[in-house]
């Protein structure tokens, strides 16, 4: 499941994603939060009770987190921020995990960089 999970991982082809149409509600999504920079809904495949992605609306090149530069960072703050947003609306603020997958090595599946905030439940180490 795993390794066919990374081997159908597409690599970055810099095309619009799924996440483009959840932003713009063509697809619907279970929203938690949203802003006028971020967005976050819950993960389709939820592999922990709370399970909800945080996005950039604006993916400005920032398919993954290794293609960041210098002109990303005030987007990836705002992104982590709003991931405590989350987990304390949540109620997991005294357990959470926040994962990104960068690249088929981390099975990253979407191209479209996404934080996952992860709680509800014991989080082991180390992760899979
Ligand atoms: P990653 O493997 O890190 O690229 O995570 C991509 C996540 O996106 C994966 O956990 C499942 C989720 N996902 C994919 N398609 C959809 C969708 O259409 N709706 C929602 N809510 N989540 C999706």
């Amino acid at each position: 499941e795993a390794s066919a999970k990374a081997a159908a991982a597409t690599v970055d082809a810099g095309g619009l994603t799924i996440f483009d149409k959840i932003i713009s509600k063509e697809i619907p999504s279970s929203i938690v939060y949203e802003d006028e920079k971020v967005l976050a809904f819950r993960d389709i495949n939820p592999q922990a009770p709370v399970h909800v992605l945080v996005i950039p609306k604006l993916r400005d090149g920032l398919t993954q987190l290794g293609k960041a530069i210098p002109g990303h960072a005030e987007i990836l703050g705002h992104l982590l921020y709003v991931a405590r947003l989350v987990a304390e609306k949540e109620g997991i603020l005294d357990g959470f995990r926040v994962v990104i997958n960068n690249g088929p090595g981390a099975c990253q599946s979407v191209y479209h960089l996404h934080l996952h905030v992860l709680g509800g439940r014991q989080m082991k180490w180390p992760p899979g």
